[in-house]
């Protein structure tokens, strides 16, 4: 263990202005902070280490704010960036705190709220690329259902499709560098959510009129909300080319979006994790959505950020030490991970057919008594995670 957890701008870390900025409100209680001002959010992040802040375009300007307004907003969030370095790599829209949205966005049965909503959209990408965004997230979180006959899902997917594509044409047409990641939800605050899972999205991507232009911000704790297994939807969208963000965080299981520091939770699941984004060619920002405990006051939210931080970075070590270890190499060969990388059929489906060994001579009851060897493999990685290896 080197011990050294102290985060630079080189780790890629970003944060959005809503996660360090909560102030704590939930549907039980009002909130327990104040509210905290964008050039603060960006020097203290700077100060411990992060190198990106992102943003819903509510977040940095009130929804209801003057064009006077706006442009001192963003005149005084723009001179912070510049003066401490940070970089905003994303940016996304809120399409879900207003009451106008109460059905949704893209999906609302009410036309002129679609309108609406692409039109706030449009506005938030231009200032997101005027800012240096390269990534445009959008998470339909009030695009959904409480009961089956309030939405017909194929026309809201239509509706869906329509509105991405009108997007992918508004960012071609104006020589944007910009490309959009979907986030996936199952539920919270509908009651069921469209494009609930990464496999969702990623089968809806493909549907679309310039699929390039579009891949997936999946979340820890959305997908654990659905009882999936993260870094296997994490590795699929590095296999389809489509992880293009990723919201990290901490959730305990199937219950409401916990938004825990990243590290809390599933620990192993966070541990494969890094692992698979450290290995597998994930060159993004490791972005934190993660909401600071209401308990915490201000101290406890720097606190809680810097520990999203140190625990990437300590995972990053004992998953690094985990893959150089030679009893791992070998662990890995027991349990024949090598083979797997083998194509089944590299003869070609003529060999295949042809091979009587492959067949009419299997001994299956001996294939079937072979072990696979997982649990040493796996009690290595925990020996590793642990600490003690
Ligand atoms: C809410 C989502 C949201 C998106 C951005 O559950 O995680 O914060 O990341 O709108
Ligand atoms: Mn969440
Ligand atoms: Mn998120």
């Amino acid at each position: 263990m080197t011990g050294n957890f102290t985060p630079t701008p080189e780790d890629k870390f970003s944060f959005g202005l809503w996660t360090v900025g909560w102030q704590g409100r939930d549907p039980f209680g009002d909130a327990t902070r104040p509210a905290l001002d964008s050039v603060e959010a960006v020097e203290r992040l700077a100060a411990i280490g992060a190198y990106g802040i992102t943003f819903h375009d509510d977040d940095l300007i009130p929804f209801d704010a003057t064009e006077a307004e706006r442009e001192a907003r963003v005149k005084r969030f723009r001179q912070a960036l510049d003066t401490t370095g940070l970089v905003v790599p994303m940016a996304t829209t809120n399409l879900f705190t207003h009451p106008v949205f109460k059905d949704g966005g893209f999906t609302a049965n009410d036309r002129d709220v679609r309108r609406f909503a692409l039109r706030k959209v449009v506005r938030n990408i231009d200032l997101a690329v005027e800012l240096g965004a390269h990534t445009y997230v959008a998470w339909g979180g009030r695009e959904g259902a409480e009961s089956g006959g309030a939405k017909d899902v194929r026309t809201a997917l239509d509706r869906m499709k329509e509105a991405f594509d009108l997007l992918g044409q508004y960012v071609i047409e104006q020589g944007y560098d910009l490309r959009f990641a979907i986030e996936p939800k199952p539920n919270e605050p509908r009651g069921d959510i469209l494009l609930p899972t990464v496999g969702h999205a990623l089968a809806f991507i493909e549907r679309l009129e310039r699929p390039e232009l579009y891949g997936v911000n999946p979340e820890t704790g959305h997908e654990q909300m659905a009882g999936l297994n993260f870094p296997h939807g994490i590795a699929q969208a590095l296999w389809a080319g489509k992880l293009f963000h990723i919201d990290l965080n901490g959730q305990n299981g199937i219950k409401y979006d916990q938004d825990l520091r990243f590290g809390a939770g599933d620990l192993r699941s966070a541990f494969w994790l890094v692992d698979l984004l450290e290995t597998g060619g994930y060159t993004g920002p490791r972005h934190f959505d993660f909401k600071p405990p209401r308990t915490e006051d201000s101290d406890g939210v720097w606190a809680s950020a810097t520990g999203c931080m140190r625990n990437y970075l300590i995972l990053r070590e004992r998953a690094a030490a985990f893959r150089s270890d030679p009893r791992v190499t070998e662990a890995l060969r027991a349990a024949r991970l090598d083979q797997l990388a083998v194509p089944t059929a590299e003869d070609g489906l003529a060999a295949l057919l042809a091979d009587r060994s492959a067949y009419e001579d299997f001994d299956a009851d001996a294939a079937a008594a072979r072990g696979m060897a997982f649990e040493a493999l796996d009690q290595l990685a925990m020996d590793h995670l642990l600490g003690v290896a």
